[in-house]
């Protein structure tokens, strides 16, 4: 009975180290639609390589803002604290430095509704493979909400991957390697808990002996370090555990505006499209045109305008064409601009219309720009209307 009981044991063990697949994303599109559209927006997020060898960096650069969408169920209504990070598939990647609206941001942050955050993260590659990784955004109450991903390929380093941080193996690797304690673990369940088993081998006076040496040099290394440090850092603080809100970066007017309850966002089942109409106001002295739309980890570029197409590694599988009627805004104009996408990704693909369930909506982020490069970003938050006929 207890042969059998240990074989299933060791079976186990055996099936959870050999048989475990590697993971190949994260789940992105089994959060609900939105949950992930209408929490924060992601602009320009962009990864500086796709390909790195173990230690060397990519740095990630964009935007993420806590959208005036935010649901009332989620963080009781109210964003409070947030975390910026960096999510990957078991720890393939290991984050250097993180930059949020200009400075140095080594912990979490206050946060706000409405605010946006300029960010950069340089993390090294560690582990070999080809892994997606993503910026994310971490808001207590409400869960991570991810942003657009990237493949990175991490090559061999032929010197190896250093992250240093000193363990003290010794104790385990003593223990572990050239002893009987593991695979003999027949005798170990048999004998009384209390003993150590010097009569089948198991611990022998010798080992005694080296414990006790490993417990000697322990100490010593603890008093050294201890003694060095007050020599050499005669005056201290104690550690510190801070959080702050970072800098407001300054945003300039918004020069489009969305004039409240005229847009509209309709599926089209028989034409397999989801429209997008919103009245657009340009207040600017220029031209204003449409060029992306920017829905949770995804981005709808303008397919006639060539520049606003995103490029670079996180543009492989975020990035879908959008067919926009009438995209350009006369300065102190007014238009109607209508933005086709097809359905199929919205639906099937991205999973961000559940069709059949409730909170159903279309809800992303306007860019509009000028002919000198001048930037703004509106908001557009609708519930969607199904139909079949055509309107
Ligand atoms: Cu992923």
């Amino acid at each position: 009975m207890r042969r059998r009981l240990l074989l299933a044991l060791a079976a186990a063990a055996v099936l959870t180290v050999v048989s475990a697949p590697a993971a190949s994303a994260h789940g992105e599109k089994s959060q609900e639609g939105f949950l992930r559209m209408r929490t924060v927006g992601w602009t320009d997020v962009s990864f500086s390589s796709d390909r790195v060898q173990q230690g060397q960096t990519v740095t990630v650069t964009g935007n993420v803002k806590i959208l005036d969408a935010w649901p009332s169920s989620l963080a009781k209504g109210l964003p409070t604290t947030c975390f910026l990070g960096m999510i990957s598939p078991v720890p393939t990647i290991v984050l250097r430095e993180r930059t949020i609206n200009g400075v140095s941001m080594p912990t979490r942050i206050d946060c706000a509704k409405g605010r946006s955050y300029r960010f950069s993260m340089t993390f090294a590659g560690r582990r070999v493979g080809r892994w997606h990784v993503h910026p994310a955004f971490a808001v207590k109450g409400a869960g991570t909400l991810i942003g657009p991903g990237a493949w990175i390929t991490v090559d061999q380093n032929p010197a190896g991957f250093t992250n240093t941080a000193t363990v003290g193996m010794v104790w385990m690797l003593y223990w572990t390697v050239p002893k009987r304690t593991i695979p003999h673990l027949a005798v170990t369940s048999q004998i009384p808990l209390n003993t150590d088993g010097a009569e089948y081998g198991l611990i022998t006076k010798k080992d005694h002996r080296i414990s006790t040496y490993i417990m000697l040099a322990t100490v010593v290394l603890l008093a050294v370090g201890w003694v060095y440090q007050v020599v050499k850092f005669p005056v201290k603080i104690p550690q510190q555990i801070i959080q702050f809100a970072p800098p407001n970066l300054p945003q300039p007017a918004p020069f489009v505006t969305i004039q409240e309850g005229t847009s509209k966002a309709i599926y089209d089942a028989n034409a397999k499209t989801v429209i997008l109409r919103v009245a657009a106001s340009n207040t600017g002295k220029e031209p204003a045109q449409l060029t992306q739309f920017a829905v949770a980890d995804l981005t709808w570029f303008n397919q006639a305008v060539a520049s606003a197409r995103p490029t670079g590694p996180q543009a492989v599988d975020t990035t879908f064409p959008m067919a926009v009627q009438s995209d350009t805004v006369a300065p102190g104009g007014r238009q109607e601009l209508t933005i086709t996408m097809p359905s199929d990704v919205w639906i099937k693909q991205q999973k961000l219309l559940p069709i059949g369930e409730s909170q159903l909506t279309v809800t992303g982020v306007l860019r509009f720009q000028t002919p000198t490069g001048h930037r703004t970003d509106v908001e557009v938050d609708e519930p969607l209307t199904p139909t079949s006929f055509k309107i």
